[in-house]
């Protein structure tokens, strides 16, 4: 059966808000720059190791008058790891709970950011200095109707200015500067970072600051990866302005997903000063960095209200000036109040304004600690059923991620009149 009419009744009441946000249209005819951080967790925002400071330049940011940091936004990604994170940004949707959606549903039909923003003229690409065909991305790109994909060979990568995965970041945006300067305005451009990815390899030339020191080798050499990665998007602020582009652009900044796995949570508990990672701890762990840079705006503020991935393209279609009464996504604009209140997480965890609930535990958002469990009559038969103070949110989140399953297996964006749509 057809279950489009029921999933867009059901945006319609629990996901779409009805008014414009207060930026509305402030991007508008301006290009969209969005950084692609490579494993970051918002941990290390405004914090030390060894102490030092990690990411001044981004701890600036937090900041900055320019800049809107939202701390509690929360990664929503699965096995698909960078890929699921640029599923989200790019549709509004929930990645697969298996798999990865990139190889899986390459493809499908989609009404991704790319293609909305042809509305207003709007030419994307994106930058990636890897083989074009991993996560599938040269053939998802097409899907999502990208206009180009600069790829591993559009770079000059030599043994100097590589190391782990390849191009170091530093000479990934430096030579990027030169084809951003050939785009036609207004561009909506993807830089995907690569040096913090795991085993986090650094040169010793590159390295600001000591790894810390623990058993874990990975949280260790994770911090001078960072601040390596914090130096180069510095760094890229700089070219834009130099290159004359800073001015018409916003710049937006996303933690892709964790670096740090629970493999590795002793260590972590040792660096965060705590008995245990609980699985309450486990979730707010998730939580990535997310700006949002304008220049000469002068009210960016720090952010607080839970947000997450899914929210990223109804939020910067609308800075944008585009509408989407129409279209087909779950997230909701980051600079507007009427939100749905909750994130949910792949496995059906969740994160809203009171509580987090993971592996079946209700835990006080602000406490962390868990929520008693109500026993209830059920009237009918009198059987005693337990209550969760979470249920009726776990109720929507199932239902959420199963619409989101049923439009992605179904190839449902086939029958949806997307021309009409998006006009
Ligand atoms: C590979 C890069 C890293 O191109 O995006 O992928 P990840 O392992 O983080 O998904
Ligand atoms: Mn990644």
């Amino acid at each position: 059966g057809n279950e489009l009419p029921e999933i867009q009744d059901y945006i319609d009441d629990q996901v779409r808000s009805s008014e414009q946000s207060e930026l509305f249209g402030v991007a508008e005819d301006k290009n969209i720059i969005f950084i692609s951080a490579e494993s970051i967790q918002s941990f290390v925002i405004n914090n030390n190791v060894n102490g030092q400071e990690i990411t001044p330049f981004l701890n600036s940011l937090t900041e900055d008058e320019d800049t809107y940091y939202f701390e509690n936004f929360y990664h929503q990604t699965e096995q698909g790891k960078t890929s699921d994170s640029e599923f989200l940004v790019e549709n509004s949707l929930y990645p697969l709970s298996r798999g990865a959606v990139f190889f899986t549903q390459g493809q499908n039909k989609f009404n991704a950011m790319p293609e909305i923003l042809k509305e207003k003229d709007y030419y994307s690409a994106v930058f990636h200095a890897n083989n074009k065909s991993f996560w599938n991305r040269d053939q998802m790109y097409e899907s999502l109707n990208f206009d180009h994909f600069y790829g591993e060979e559009a770079y000059e990568v030599n043994d100097t200015n590589s190391i782990g995965w390849g191009l170091k970041d530093k000479p990934f945006f430096e030579q990027s500067i030169k084809y951003l300067q050939t785009l036609e305005q207004p561009f909506y451009s993807k830089l995907i970072t690569l040096t913090n990815h795991f085993p986090f390899e650094l040169d010793e030339e590159d390295k600001s600051i000591e790894p810390y020191d623990s058993n874990s080798n990975t949280l260790n050499n994770f911090f001078p990866t960072v601040r390596y990665m914090d130096e180069a998007i510095e760094q890229f602020f700089n070219q834009l302005k130099d290159a004359g582009l800073y001015k018409d652009s916003i710049i937006v900044i996303m933690g892709d997903h964790y670096g740090i796995s629970q493999n590795h949570n002793k260590a972590m508990s040792m660096y965060l000063n705590k008995e245990e990672i609980t699985p309450y701890d486990h979730v707010q762990l998730q939580r990535v960095p997310f700006f949002v840079h304008i220049p000469g705006h002068g009210d960016g503020e720090v952010k607080s209200k839970v947000s997450g991935q899914i929210d990223v393209k109804p939020t910067l279609l609308h800075m944008a000036g585009i509408k989407t009464d129409q279209d087909i996504y779950f997230g909701n604009d980051l600079f507007h109040d009427d939100r749905k209140g909750y994130i949910a997480l792949r496995n059906g965890d969740f994160i809203s304004d009171e509580y987090i609930s993971t592996r079946g535990i209700c835990y006080d958002r602000q406490t962390g600690e868990p929520i008693e469990v109500d026993e209830e009559e059920d009237q009918s038969d009198s059987n005693t059923a337990l209550k969760n103070a979470c249920d009726p949110i776990t109720e929507k989140v199932e239902k959420e991620l199963g619409y989101s399953d049923d439009l992605i297996y179904g190839d449902l964006f086939r029958f949806v009149d997307f021309d009409k749509l998006n006009k």
